[in-house]
């Protein structure tokens, strides 16, 4: 039959014949301005499924790429804990299977719970415009205005650096100070990109990798269909070059967050593509 299957860029791998699984984990209770990413995971599969499956700027054949998706999480909106369990269950058992997750959001909590099934301590590379380094937010310590900080707890700051911040409150910053949590700033990005990403290979350097990507890194003027839109951000150009840092490292798992669909038709592509392009430098 001529018919297209709706998974993530139209792939039909089982987990044992896969190296990454794509997980949809559509869960965003804490949404703090404009809410939506609950619809990510389906826009970024659709839009998966229209891309070219050869990427020509890094001269490497996406079919390559052993994918599987396992489908969605069946989160409990309103429940962080019961979320955080299921998703967390899902990351486990592609791990044990020795394949590499790859979670859609879904909100930004999405990566501390990842993180509950890493056992391995990572470095972990958050692409992002906000610190999210807050000990709450209106008074909920799981809220996505908190996941770093959540993330710090689990982890270890010092185990973490922010890519792309141009958002924070003055105690986030003193806290990520007394903590030790590093972070490139956007505007360091634009002032001189080379040395963002010399920062960059040097955190990770001869360590395990996790990736988060919130698409609210990229500028909204490129990517407008973010959850809490924030100016001066990087562009697509700069994501890309910041990925380099993937080649010669071993991934451990990643994740792509934040997109709410509703706002527009283009970021879910840009989304895809950001995915598409990181597992193409990975395994280029
Ligand atoms: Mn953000």
């Amino acid at each position: 039959m001529h018919t297209v299957p709706q998974t993530f860029g139209r792939r039909e791998l089982t987990l044992d014949e896969a190296e990454f699984a794509v997980i949809g984990i559509p869960y965003d209770s804490s949404e703090s301005y404009r809410t939506g990413s609950r619809l990510g995971p389906g826009a970024i599969r659709e839009a998966s499924r229209d891309l070219e499956d050869y990427d020509m700027e890094e001269g490497f054949d996406l079919l390559s790429l052993r994918i599987c998706d396992v489908g969605d999480v069946e989160v409990s909106q309103g429940d962080f804990d019961e979320t955080a369990k299921r998703a967390a269950e899902a990351v486990r058992e592609v791990l044990e299977r020795g394949v590499t997750p790859l979670c859609l959001g879904g909100e930004h909590t999405i990566t501390y719970f990842a993180a509950r099934a890493l056992e391995k301590k990572a470095a972990y590379i958050i692409f992002d415009a906000h610190l999210d380094y807050r000990e709450d937010y209106i008074g909920n310590r799981f809220s996505h205005a908190a996941s770093t900080r959540r993330l710090a707890e689990l982890v270890g700051a010092g185990n973490i650096l922010v890519a792309g911040v141009r958002s924070a409150s003055k105690e986030e910053l003193d806290a990520a100070e007394k903590d030790g949590l590093r972070y490139i700033a956007a505007s360091q990005f634009h002032e001189d990109i080379e040395e963002a990403c010399r920062q960059i290979a040097e955190h990770v350097e001869g360590r395990e990798v996790y990736l988060s990507i919130d698409l609210d890194v990229v500028d909204p003027g490129e990517a407008p269909g973010v959850c809490n839109p924030e100016p001066g951000g990087i562009s697509y150009r700069d994501a890309v070059k910041a990925f380099r840092f993937l080649r010669g490292s071993r991934l451990l798992g990643a994740d792509l967050c934040e997109v709410s669909p509703v706002y527009d038709l283009y970021t879910r592509v840009l989304a895809a593509k950001l995915l598409f392009k990181a597992l193409a430098i990975y395994r280029g």
